[in-house]
């Protein structure tokens, strides 16, 4: 790559600069250009890979996903171009804090959490590792809302991310397609027997492609997302001018938002409208690219096109494949099929019920009536199969079928169809297996495999602890850059005070940075030589940020009644966005908020501990906290979380883990010990144990413990009589505390204990810090790119 200098890149800023002097557009103006001038460079090699890729005419994966959380890309582009420190000096030359100009950019919020952030991490490995990988996923107009607390309370504001215009996006209208909803199909005989199928008055809307530029770490590598739009058709007749407008406003719809609901989907038309959208505009634009080479054939697609499917949200791409097939490139049904079945893999995020997907029959219907007559003819054949080679299951038919019960459940269609299903952690996988999907396993043994997630060390160490990323380098140089698992070099300095020091002294000064943060965002002064504990991710009753606050009120009840207590100083950190419709989880909020309230203004506590709310959990805000994280909690019942990977991003940052033995703080244990974790509470077999047996009884805890008692009482009653949480203390009490945060309340409190025992001598805890780092590298999502690339994909790195 040209290498160029501080001088020369000032040269270029100036160049295309209005006004030489910093004024208050100054940062904005500055930068559109630094982007302007990296876009220079990224089109360039963007274009050479993609010509690469096509002379090579190598094997390619789609990764399919209604998520995609991208983080911001400025810094990003400019630290995988070499560029970050030339630009910062640059920037500093000029007078501009560099910080400053990189938090212009909005960080697209396309996605809810963590299956989303994955994505993104799977792009960023694919790029570096000279995969050729395509993500295809939705330009929402709105992503996922904007969080502010007010009076202690979420509320919701539209996410307007492209109100300034998104510089990394082209717009790629000459490869727009034509989507068609509804109408009619009609099955009718062709001139030589076969059976085709016509439709009418279907309602057509054009996809247009946003083309953003993936950008590989140091190897001129870009790969694309293509993140499609919806349009109005332009050419429409026999439309007046109020049909007309209806018909508008419901186009922009269908790209108009991001649902916010994770881990649960409501069966909502609009939903399932944006799902086809995705699968169908992606589909055509894969076939027209498999096309493109004169002498390929349909037979032949699965030797150079694999299909990822993130979830089940993409799962129509199915039938939608099929219905290509059949209708416009007129294969039989068995032919269709046999290429339909080694397409696409499938993997699964959650076990949680309420996200599997399942359509009523009649919506389905409605809005893809063809891919509806798909689907059944789907179902039929996979029953008959059922009941003719596996009889033992024939009276599980309603729980395998893929329309059931009037629905149609899309995990069974992507199962069913797939020829390949993951799971994303040993321990998930392992329940699929054994619990979740087990029926399926018996029929398709050979499609389950794991593959644990992982995490751009790129964006999640390099970027955003430069600090740690400095000193790593200099312990054990920069290789680890390339291949992180070279991190375990680190393992050699579990002893040695000196370095285990400067690693103190490091994380001290990016405590001493979010504190910063904290004041100016909160008005609350934190204490940045006490524990930092965080705990960022969706509010989820499952992730039980509520065992997290229990234990915080047990603290303050204990100063109050003994104002010397001994305790290291604390500070709980949270960030968190509840869906808008989840009342309960939106109440955990006001809890938290209220805790801290009382916490922070009560004299008496002395800043012993101290709560922090940080509002709008996003991307950008996780890069802000990580750094900074003493204490991870990864406190999920067991058996819920399917992996996690704040987990492997605090792991990463050096962050000790208090947490259950659920999804990958499984295989962190694994490889950092038990000493170098705080694991308490049920295993995930304990967990379906006691579902099984109904031999959890809530109330012989709350009978017993007086902790708890109290706890709840003031819940009830008021915290120093402020508001109640009535809503939270019945839920616990009458639906027998189903995520068991009752239960497992004492022996987290005990693992609590114990980090304030150990974070008391600094040399001890450090020392696990380094364990932890030196073994994140597993965590790299580069390590689990090359597996999903040879288990899964077939696919391999370009030269
Ligand atoms: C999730 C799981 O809950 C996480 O445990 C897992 O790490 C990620 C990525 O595999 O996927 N599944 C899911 O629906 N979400 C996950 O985070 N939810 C969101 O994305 C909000």
């Amino acid at each position: 790559m040209k290498s160029i200098s501080v001088q020369q890149f000032i040269d270029k800023i100036e160049e295309k600069r209005d006004v030489k002097e910093v004024h208050e557009n100054g940062y904005q103006e500055i930068y559109y250009i630094i982007c302007s001038i990296l876009n220079e460079y990224i089109h360039s090699d963007w274009q050479q890979t993609d010509a690469s890729i096509r002379s090579q005419n190598t094997k390619k994966v789609y990764y399919l996903s209604m998520e995609f959380l991208i983080g911001s890309l400025l810094k990003n582009n400019l630290l995988h171009y070499n560029l970050l420190s030339i630009c910062n000096e640059a920037l500093a030359e000029l007078g501009f804090d560099p910080e400053k100009i990189y938090e212009v950019e909005h960080d697209p919020g396309l996605g809810n959490g963590g299956l989303g952030r994955l994505a993104a991490c799977f792009l960023d490995s694919m790029a570096s590792l000279n995969y050729p990988g395509i993500g295809c996923g939705i330009r929402y107009r709105y992503g996922l809302f904007e969080q502010k607390i007010i009076n202690g309370y979420q509320t919701e504001y539209p996410d307007d991310w492209l109100k300034q215009s998104y510089p990394w996006e082209i717009r790629k209208e000459d490869e727009a397609m034509i989507i068609e909803y509804g109408g009619e199909a009609i099955l009718v005989e062709t001139d030589t027997g076969n059976l085709t199928c016509e439709y009418t008055g279907t309602e057509k809307v054009m996809a247009v492609p946003y083309d953003v530029p993936i950008v590989g770490f140091g190897n001129q590598f870009i790969n694309t997302l293509r993140l499609w739009s919806a349009e109005p058709v332009n050419d429409r007749q026999n439309h007046d001018y109020y049909n007309q407008l209806e018909y508008e406003k419901n186009v922009e719809q269908i790209s108009g938002y991001l649902y916010p609901d994770d881990s649960s989907i409501s069966g909502k038309k609009l939903r399932l409208k944006q799902q086809y959208f995705l699968v169908s505009a992606s589909l055509k634009k894969i076939l027209d690219d498999y096309l493109l080479d004169k002498t390929a054939t349909l037979k032949q697609l699965d030797k150079k096109v694999v299909i990822q499917i993130n979830d089940t949200h993409p799962s129509l791409a199915i039938p939608e494949l099929m219905r290509i097939l059949m209708d416009e490139k007129q294969l039989k049904w068995d032919e269709a099929w046999g290429i339909v079945t080694n397409l696409f893999a499938y993997t699964n995020h959650t076990i949680m019920s309420e996200a599997l997907e399942t359509w009523p029959i009649d919506m389905v219907k409605e809005i893809v009536p063809r891919l509806y007559l798909i689907i059944e003819e789907i179902n039929e054949r996979f029953c008959q199969r059922i009941w003719f080679d596996y009889p033992e299951l024939r009276n599980k038919i309603p729980e395998l079928a893929v329309i059931a019960y009037d629905h149609v459940h899309m995990a069974r269609l992507a199962i069913v169809a797939s020829f390949r299903i993951n799971g994303v952690a040993k321990l998930h996988t392992e329940i699929l297996k054994t619990k979740e999907m087990k029926d399926f396993y018996k029929i398709f043994p050979q499609k389950f495999q794991n593959k644990t997630n992982g995490i751009s060390h790129r964006r999640w160490l390099l970027m955003v602890n430069p600090r740690l990323a400095n000193f790593i380098s200099s312990v054990i140089s920069p290789v680890w850059i390339e291949q992180p698992n070279e991190l375990n070099q680190m393992i050699r300095y579990v002893n040695d005070k000196g370095l285990l020091e400067e690693l103190a002294a490091i994380k001290l000064a990016n405590k001493q940075e979010l504190a910063h943060y904290i004041y100016k965002n909160t008005g609350v002064l934190v204490d940045d030589r006490s524990i930092f504990d965080v705990q960022i991710k969706r509010l989820h009753e499952y992730k039980r940020q509520l065992l997290n606050v229990f234990h915080i009120i047990y603290l303050y009840q204990r100063i109050k009644e003994n104002p010397n207590l001994n305790l290291m100083p604390r500070t709980f950190i949270f960030a968190a966005k509840a869906a808008p419709s989840y009342h309960l989880a939106k109440e955990i909020i006001k809890l938290i908020n209220t805790v801290a309230d009382i916490v922070n203004h009560d004299p008496e506590i002395d800043n012993k501990i101290k709560v922090v709310f940080l509002e709008n959990y996003n991307v950008s805000l996780a890069e802000k906290i990580i750094p900074a994280a003493d204490v991870s909690e990864q406190i999920s019942t067991a058996s819920k979380e399917a992996s996690g990977t704040g987990n492997m991003k605090m792991m990463m940052n050096s962050a000790l883990t208090i947490g259950t033995l659920d999804g990958a703080n499984i295989e962190i244990e694994q490889l950092v010990g038990k000493h170098n974790m705080f694991i308490f509470g049920l295993r995930s077999e304990q967990v379906y144990q006691h579902y099984q047996m109904g031999d959890y009884h809530v109330n012989e805890i709350y009978q017993t413990d007086p902790r708890i008692q109290s706890i709840l009482r003031q819940l009830h009653d008021g915290i120093n009589g402020q508001t109640t949480f009535k809503d939270i203390y019945f839920q616990l009490l009458q639906t027998n505390d189903p995520y068991f945060i009752l239960k497992d309340f004492d022996s987290y409190v005990e693992a609590q204990n114990l980090i304030d025992l150990t974070y008391r001598d600094p040399i001890k805890w450090h020392s696990k810090c380094l364990v932890n780092i030196a073994h994140s590298g597993k965590f790299s999502s580069d390590r689990t790119i090359h597996e999903y690339a040879s288990a899964i994909w077939n696919i391999k790195q370009l030269k």
